[in-house]
């Protein structure tokens, strides 16, 4: 069902200074960036091996990422994984009686489709499901 991790979300206050921190930390260059007006967050992706680092910066304090560093600071928001047929993944947590936050498959960013499940059923992590364009 999940068939890779696609990325880790991570939120940060500053968005500029945590890509200048990978930056010269690890050797990453920025593969994407984009701005999500619906999901209230911009991101910066760095590709390691397969699967992304997702930065996300909150573009006002009353978004999730923006809670989510009010309440508890900078750190890891969410684990996508990656995910062949989103909608049957879907049906099948349904099914098992998980909270999910997307009832339906919705665009996220880079053209993939995305659901977001509630972290109450998943031991307290936030966890993102990507089916890639
Ligand atoms: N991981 C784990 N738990 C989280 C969390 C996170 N990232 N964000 C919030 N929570 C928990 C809170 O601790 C709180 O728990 P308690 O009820 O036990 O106190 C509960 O969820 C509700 O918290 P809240 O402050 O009311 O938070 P929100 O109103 O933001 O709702 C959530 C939480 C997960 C439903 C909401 O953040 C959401 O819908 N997230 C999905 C969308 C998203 O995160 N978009 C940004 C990323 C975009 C992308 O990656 O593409
Ligand atoms: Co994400």
């Amino acid at each position: 069902m999940l068939t890779q991790i696609d990325h880790v979300g991570i939120a940060v206050s500053d968005l500029g200074e945590a890509v200048e921190r990978y930056r010269r930390t690890f050797g990453l260059e920025p593969t994407h960036r984009e701005r999500m007006d619906d999901q209230g967050v911009e991101e910066v992706l760095f590709a390691v091996g397969g699967s992304f680092v997702q930065l996300l910066g909150a573009l006002g304090p009353d978004t999730p990422v923006g809670r989510f560093l009010r309440k508890r600071g900078p750190g890891v928001h969410h684990v996508g994984y990656r995910v062949a047929h989103l909608a049957d993944v879907l049906d099948h947590l349904r099914a098992e009686g998980v909270s999910l936050i997307d009832e339906a498959p919705r665009p996220g960013s880079r053209g993939t489709t995305i659901a977001f499940v509630h972290p109450k059923d998943m031991g307290g992590v936030l966890v993102e499901l990507v089916e890639a364009p």
